[in-house]
């Protein structure tokens, strides 16, 4: 490997040697060559260490002049490198005018400033403003932002940047300038710029204390259709965070704007938001109810920063999971709001396992705040994100809902406009509430999920009954022994009925409720709870209550006992997706040519499909655990056997499940016009038609053919020819498809997804065969997460086909990719994380690919990172 990764260390942090109070930037906007001047008004930190050199940092750049206090600065008063630019000796307070050129065109990484369909567009975090000019580009350096842009009238008639639009005018040779002042301090990762053709729909939202928000969603030309369903989420998540927290948007106007070319999902940059089109634009006819659900997500997700991330940041981005996980679980507890409680938790913890767990069991495991990184970018994780939202989760469960706001409250009051640790959140939390919260700290040193066995014990003659907690910690790199943790365990007691028990501890005067939130501080605890006057069934980690791994010794009788009465929704599914694991797990053991499910569990899922609840919540419970979730529980796994014993149960189900899944299917396919509202039934229904796919009859062909042809909406359509496509391959039905959608990028995604995840043999010629498709280009990474992440991360069967030969292709687009998108390499580069946990010869095969990619030239930082902790 050539480039030498320097590791940064959360311990080295120190103040910066110089504050920026206000910066004035003015673009020249030129495809190629864009002439960037920037305006500095800077003075030396009193908190930092005397007489340090001005250190600016900034990459492919080139520095076009500088003036320190009015004079150009002469070229032995500075040095320039390829990382930045410092200047010995400096005055105490200054004025620096940096001069820069930088071309956006050949941007490729998508970081920083870049062309996506001729417009400029930027994306600065985490360290992107350093490829636009010399900067202090850290996020504790906050300053108050003007920027003006000067573009072509015609080409680029639209120019956005942070905060209010103050002045514009006219040039000459058809130039124009526009200038925004952005009232707030804020950290460079959050500045914007946009310019380009758009249209823009203009809605607006007038808050509690009477500010009137314009809000302005601005997309492609043709797209203004697609945008009513993200208007409304705006307006829903505005005036959620107001009822919920007490918090007001704090601009004159807020804007999104929707890119198609863009790393993630969305960004939260201060007053101007940068989205993927895939999670703005949306109709019926091109969006499925997954991804409607996934705009009102994001959108409440990035507005919601505006508070937990702009107004207070972080210190340092070893606290990224301050900013991300507390709004994230901010995006959840909305979701939940506007949607089904159960459902959302219930996916979210199906996430957080599948992805979070196995990143926290691999080489890439790190706590929710890291201890050291050499590309940060490699840090915005499953366990950043979701488990960071988790451990946010667990102090609104210990304290409560008026506790958690409590802390909140005290949180804004005491940091607003300050970057911050999440020391100080948790210490928030503790003093708003007078809670010791020490010991809770291990959520954000230790990697790890944490393992719970428990056991109980019914004394029958003293009418107690206790369960035994011990709690461990897997060791993860760099953390042999682990500390207990601080869980909260939420758990009910269910008698022979089926009902709620009051739950009285021993000690306690009376009973104080039907769910318990136990307080695990110590490697082994007991419970006991009294007055129990016969064995009751335990209900445990209700609403999965702390991300831990439980193990309790369920007869499959107690399992279906859960499944019918568990008064929590998430146990509920819990009980089913237990009883369905450890089936499919045994199955896969015992290694038979025919493996069959028992009778019990078939009988379990019929009487499913009769229950009286919410049809969401049967679809989740009828579905089988996903093959990447099993892979994780499963060592030295073999993943085609595993497939083979996954769909012969799931064939299994659909021959003996028959009359009832085709009887749900029947009346829930009733032909009614769309409504999103039925999102539900469509859950269930589609779930039915998966299941009942797996026959070999004309009526089932008849069913799929015709749902395909006749539905009006994303979701049924895509639900059919997903099926039509696992089943024959559904020839016909893609061709006309991509006929009807060859000009729908978000669309022709779906086409290329259905294509890589397909489970006929073959999988990987097409998918290289795709790769040549006018519609597919490896520079736009909604393209590769469709067709190349689908293939090595949700097609495990065919990725890791024995010959290997998914190994090779994946390495050779990670290289390919690397080039051109370091960022995208490295999260494509993740599928070869658990290889540890494969059966030896795919073992050999996958670390003689992580080899050939290490030994590359000029890797980027991002991918030598990765590669290099799974290889060691
Ligand atoms: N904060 C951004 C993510 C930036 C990723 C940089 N590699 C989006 C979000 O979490 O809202
Ligand atoms: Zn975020």
């Amino acid at each position: 490997m050539t480039l030498q990764s320097t590791q940064i260390n959360r311990l080295d942090y120190t103040a910066p040697a110089f504050l920026i109070d206000r910066v004035d930037l003015t673009f020249e906007l030129e495809e190629s060559q864009t002439r960037v001047q920037s305006r500095l008004v800077l003075k030396r930190n009193p908190e930092a260490v005397a007489g340090l050199p001005l250190s600016l940092v900034g990459e492919e750049l080139s520095l076009e002049s500088i003036k320190l206090d009015g004079a150009l600065l002469k070229t032995d008063a500075y040095s320039v490198s390829a990382t930045g630019l410092v200047i010995a000796t400096m005055p105490d307070e200054a004025i620096l005018e940096i001069v820069t050129i930088i071309n956006p065109l050949s941007n490729t990484s998508l970081n920083g400033l870049y062309v996506s369909s001729g417009n400029f567009v930027s994306q600065c975090e985490a360290e992107g403003f350093r490829k636009i000019t010399y900067y202090l580009d850290r996020p504790d350096v906050m300053a108050k932002f003007t920027t003006t842009i000067i573009a072509d009238k015609t080409r680029y008639p639209i120019l956005l940047s942070n905060g209010n639009r103050v002045d514009s005018g006219q040039l000459e040779k058809n130039r124009h300038w526009v200038k925004w002042v952005d009232p707030f301090k804020k950290p460079a990762y959050l500045f914007a710029l946009v310019a380009g053709k758009f249209v823009m729909l203009a809605d607006q939202h007038t808050t509690p204390s009477g500010r009137r928000v314009a809000l302005e969603i601005f997309v492609e030309p043709g797209n203004l259709d697609k945008c009513h369903h993200a208007m409304a989420a705006i307006k829903k998540a505005m005036r959620w965070d107001e009822e919920r927290f007490g918090l007001e948007y704090d601009l004159d106007t807020y804007m999104i704007v929707a890119t198609s070319d863009f790393n993630m999902g969305a960004m939260e940059n201060k007053g101007l938001n940068i989205f993927n089109t895939k999670y703005v634009l949306a109709k019926p006819e091109t969006a499925t109810d997954v991804d409607f659900d996934g705009i009102d997500a994001v959108v409440a997700h990035e507005y919601f920063h505006n508070w937990t991330g702009n107004r207070v940041t972080c210190r340092d981005w070893f606290q990224l999971s301050l900013k991300e996980g507390l709004t994230v679980y901010r995006d959840q507890e909305f979701s939940s709001d506007i949607g089904s409680r159960s459902v959302e938790r219930i996916n979210n913890v199906k996430a957080l396992r599948e992805m979070q767990f196995a990143e926290d069991a691999g080489p890439q495991a790190h706590s929710v705040r890291p201890e050291a990184y050499s590309e940060i970018n490699n840090f915005y994780t499953m366990t950043i994100y979701e488990k960071g939202s988790e451990v946010v989760r667990m102090y609104a469960t210990l304290l409560g809902r008026e506790g958690f706001r409590k802390g909140m409250d005290l949180y804004f009051k005491r940091h607003d406009g300050q970057a911050v640790t999440c020391d100080d959140f948790r210490a928030a939390m503790a003093d708003a509430n007078g809670v010791d919260f020490t010991q809770f700290e291990e959520w954000y040193k230790q990697a790890g999920t944490p393992a719970l066995a428990i056991s109980s014990h019914y004394d029958a003659a003293a009418q107690t009954y206790t369960l035994n907690v011990k709690q461990s910690c897997p060791a993860t790199p760099g953390q042999a022994e682990k500390r207990p943790f601080h869980i909260p365990l939420a758990v009910g007691l269910l008698n022979k009925q089926g009902k709620d028990l009051p739950l009285q501890l021993a000690g306690e005067a009376t009973a104080q409720g039907t769910t318990r939130v136990l307080a695990l501080t110590q490697a082994e605890q007991s419970f006991s709870f009294i007055n129990i006057t016969a064995e009751p069934t335990p209900s445990l980690l209700r609403d999965f209550s702390a991300p831990v791994k439980v193990s309790y010794a369920y007869t499959d009788e107690e399992l279906v006992f859960l499944m019918a009465n568990d008064s929590d929704a998430f146990n509920r599914w819990e009980a089913a997706n237990t009883f369905a694991t450890r089936l499919l797990i045994a199955l896969y053991a015992a290694g038979d040519e025919k493996p069959l499910a028992p009778a019990s569990f078939i009988n379990a899922l019929r009487k499913l499909t009769s229950e009286k609840i919410d049809a969401a919540l049967i679809a989740l419970m009828l579905e089988l655990p996903r093959e990447n979730y099993l892979i994780e529980l499963i060592d030295q796994v073999d993943p085609c056997h595993l497939h083979f014993v996954h769909r012969s149960v799931k064939a299994q189900i659909a021959r003996e499940l028959r009359p009832e899944l085709l009887a749900i299917y029947q009346k829930l396919n009733d032909g009614a016009i769309y409504h999103y509202e039925n999102a539900s039934k469509r859950s269930l229904k589609n779930i039915c038609l998966d299941y009942l796919a797996e026959l070999d009859e004309p009526l089932v062909s008849e069913m799929l053919s015709k749902q395909y042809r006749l539905s009006d909406n994303m979701t049924d359509r895509l639900a059919a020819l997903k099926a039509l496509v696992n089943r024959d391959g559904g020839d016909a039905q893609l061709a006309d498809f991509a006929v009807q959608w060859h000009d729908d990028a978000l669309v022709m995604d779906k086409w290329f997804a259905l294509q890589s995840t397909s489970r006929r043999p073959g999988a990987l010629s097409r998918v290289q065969a795709l790769m040549d498709h006018p519609a597919f280009s490896i520079k736009n990474p909604n393209k590769v997460r469709a067709l190349i992440m689908g293939f090595c991360l949700q097609n495990a069967q065919h990725f890791h086909a024995a010959d290997g030969y998914g190994y090779a292709f994946a390495a050779d687009r990670i290289i390919e990719l690397d080039k051109i998108n370091p960022q995208v390499a490295a999260r494509l580069a993740s599928s070869f994380n658990r290889w540890k946990k494969m059966e030896p010869q795919r073992q050999q095969m996958m670390q003689a690919e992580l080899q050939r990619i290490a030994q590359q030239d000029d890797l980027s930082s991002d991918l030598a990172e990765i590669v290099n902790k799974s290889l060691s």
